[in-house]
Parts: C-alpha cells; sequence; structure tokens
C-alpha cells in the first residue's frame, strides 16, 4: 500500500477533510456489517426489523434484535481505524466526520463532533412526541411508554424515513465545501449518506476511498486503499506524521 504524494500535501495542508464512515470501519471491533457474505442482512431481513412499519407490527422482535445488537456494541472495543481518525482530528482543525454508525465507537475512540446521520442504538426515544427517554435498560416483555402514552422505539434511522435534518444537511454543505474526502468502509449504497462523495467530488474535492471490497463509488475515487481501514488509516496518517517531522 502505498500513499501518494498528493494526499500526504492535502492533510499536511489542513484543508477542510470529511471522513464519512460506514460499518466496516467497525468490523475490525468485531461489530457485523450490514451486506455482503457476513452481512446482517444476509440473516434477517430488514423489511421485519428496520422499518417503522414493522416496528408497529411487532415492537417486541424489533426491540429483541437491538437490545442484542446493544449488548454486542457494549461489549467491543473501537480499533486502530477509530484511533486513528480521533487523532487526526487533534491534528486537524477542518476535520469533520460524518458516519452512518450507529455504535457510538468514534466517540469512544475520542472523535468530537462527530455528525451521526443513522442516530445511536444507545438512544430511545417516543414514537409520537420524538421525546428522548433515557432509560438504558429495556424490557422486551414489558416494553415502556412515553409520558404521552406513545410506544418508545431505538432513535435509529430506518428505511423510508427522514435522516436527522441538520445532520444531513450540514454533512451536505461539508462536503461541497471540502476539499478531501474520505468514504471509509460504507458500500456506498445507501442513500442520502451515499450521496455524499459525489457531492464532494463534483465540487473538486479529491475522493479517497477505504475499503476492501470494490463499490459503486469506486470508479470516480482518485485513490483506492484496498484494506480494512484499521491497517490504511493508521497507515495513511503515519506518512503524514513522518513527512511533517
Ligand atoms: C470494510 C471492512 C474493513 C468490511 N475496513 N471496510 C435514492 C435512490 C435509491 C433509494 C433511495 C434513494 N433515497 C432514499 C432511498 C431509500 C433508502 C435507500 O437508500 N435504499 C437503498 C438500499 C437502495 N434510503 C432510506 O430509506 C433513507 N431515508 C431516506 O432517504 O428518507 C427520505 C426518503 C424516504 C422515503 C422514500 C424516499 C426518500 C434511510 C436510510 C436508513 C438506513 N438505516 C440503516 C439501519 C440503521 C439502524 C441500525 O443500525 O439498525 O443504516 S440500514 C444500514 O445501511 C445502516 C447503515 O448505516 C447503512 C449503510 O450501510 P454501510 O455502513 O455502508 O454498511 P454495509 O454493510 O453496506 O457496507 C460495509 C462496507 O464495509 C462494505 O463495502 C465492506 O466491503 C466494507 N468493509 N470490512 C473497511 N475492515
Ligand atoms: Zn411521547
Amino acid at each position: 500500500m502505498q500513499v501518494s504524494g498528493t494526499l500526504t500535501e492535502l492533510l499536511r495542508s489542513d484543508c477542510a477533510t470529511v471522513v464519512l464512515t460506514g460499518a466496516g470501519i467497525s468490523a475490525e471491533s468485531g461489530v457485523p456489517t450490514f451486506r455482503g457474505k457476513d452481512g446482517l442482512w444476509n440473516k434477517f431481513d430488514p423489511r421485519e426489523l428496520a422499518t417503522f412499519s414493522a416496528f408497529m407490527r411487532n415492537p417486541k422482535l424489533v426491540w429483541e434484535w437491538y437490545l442484542f445488537r446493544r449488548e454486542l456494541i457494549s461489549k467491543v472495543e473501537p480499533n486502530p481505524g477509530h484511533f486513528t481518525l480521533a487523532e487526526m482530528g487533534e491534528h486537524l482543525s477542518q476535520l469533520h466526520i460524518v458516519t452512518q454508525n450507529v455504535d457510538n465507537l468514534h466517540q469512544r475512540a475520542g472523535s468530537t463532533n462527530v455528525i451521526e446521520l443513522h442516530g445511536n442504538i444507545e438512544r430511545n426515544k417516543c414514537v409520537e412526541c420524538n421525546a428522548p427517554m433515557a432509560e438504558f435498560e429495556i424490557d422486551p416483555d414489558n416494553l415502556p411508554t412515553c409520558q404521552c402514552g406513545g410506544r418508545i422505539r431505538p432513535d435509529v434511522v430506518w428505511f423510508g424515513e427522514m435522516l436527522p435534518e441538520a445532520a444531513i444537511e450540514t454533512a451536505q454543505q461539508e462536503a461541497a465545501a471540502c476539499k478531501l474526502f474520505f468514504s471509509v468502509g460504507t458500500s456506498a449504497e445507501v442513500y442520502p449518506a451515499a450521496d455524499l462523495p459525489m457531492i464532494a467530488k463534483k465540487n473538486g474535492a479529491y475522493l479517497v476511498e477505504v475499503n476492501p471490497h470494490a463499490t459503486p463509488l469506486t470508479p470516480y475515487a482518485d485513490e483506492v486503499f484496498a484494506a480494512p481501514s484499521g491497517e490504511a488509516m493508521p497507515l495513511i496518517w503515519h506518512a503524514v506524521r513522518e513527512q511533517s517531522s
């Protein structure tokens, strides 16, 4: 794996940089991805688990699925991909992390100001009034309700639902304004997140993809690291730091 001079120069110039992450960045921590051979959607049907109508039809089933994943996520640790991004954030004044992940691992690695496009699995909210509910322990046989009477659901974005307005608007603005855009560990198949790299590219940004497998974005990338993010991100950052010293 080689890091180009263009990429190290861009990072050294402290230019506006956006990093879009997906499930692949957490794969090396032991969090399953969604698509592909070992992906969650290979074993579980998203129409029964990741839509609002599925939740209203069978809240117990959907909650059991989210409780299982909460438990799994609570037991894993951030990996070198997350830690490298956190370290980059300490040195680069205009680094923006935009994640599709709901697992909190960027924050646990030390990144601040992470834009969460698809919510956070640790939070709950009311289906009626959107009020947050802090209680973490949920009993699937005795599901809680809000003061308003609405059902409590995980605060994540399901298919067919709008993304949090401020999060997607800020991400789109940062994508349009950046000079360097990284797409890390995402299949780039789910919209509107999948538009962000192309927004950046159309506005002149240098597009870098980090993913062991090709995606619909690969032909448009200026530089591709066909490797796990836990290896590629430290390598890239090391090349920048080495040049600076
Ligand atoms: C590694 C690695 C390693 C492995 N290192 N890499 C326009 C066109 C077509 C369709 C639509 C459109 N606009 C909207 C839609 C509909 C839909 C959509 O995009 N569908 C597509 C599937 C076709 N989008 C929506 O419904 C969104 N809402 C919306 O647009 O509202 C407006 C609207 C409403 C109604 C109609 C029209 C418009 C909402 C999307 C919500 C997505 N929710 C989920 C679940 C979140 C909660 C939960 O966790 O349970 O979000 S689905 C799932 O996919 C999750 C992810 O965030 C998201 C993206 O997946 P991601 O992160 O890319 O993971 P994978 O598994 O796909 O890929 C992992 C990658 O990692 C792979 O490439 C590996 O190779 C790689 N990898 N190891 C680096 N070590
Ligand atoms: Zn309510």
